[in-house]
């Protein structure tokens, strides 16, 4: 979640110094990769709130390790449609040996 801080400085000559601040301290990180154990190929993206973010082409069916730094919903879909799994909280997950293993194709936050 982004939280927007503003605040003003009002000097001795008068002037206004308003500076605005965004800081993403609860952003989601999500960790992929392809084989168990966190082995293979890899990437880590941010998810910002309320999007869906759908893996690369070349990704398609292949993800295998997660990590996730807070609440996530993975589905099968690259759309974030259909059947969706949700792991709460900052966690890794393998599904090496899971149904969900090479499933997940796009994630959002809770
Ligand atoms: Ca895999």
């Amino acid at each position: 979640m982004r939280s927007l801080n503003n605040f003003c400085v009002i000097t001795t000559s008068i002037l206004f110094i308003c500076m605005t601040t965004i800081s993403s301290t609860n952003a989601l990180i999500v960790t992929l990769t392809q084989d168990s154990n966190f082995n293979g190929n890899r990437m880590s993206f941010e998810i910002p709130a309320g999007t869906c973010s759908a893996l690369p082409d070349d990704w398609t069916n292949t993800v295998t390790s997660m990590g996730h730094s807070d609440c996530v919903i993975a589905c099968f879909s690259r759309n974030c449609q259909g059947v969706c799994v949700e792991f709460t909280g900052q966690a890794n997950a393998d599904f090496s040996n899971s149904d969900n293993n090479d499933k997940f194709n796009s994630f959002r936050g809770c």
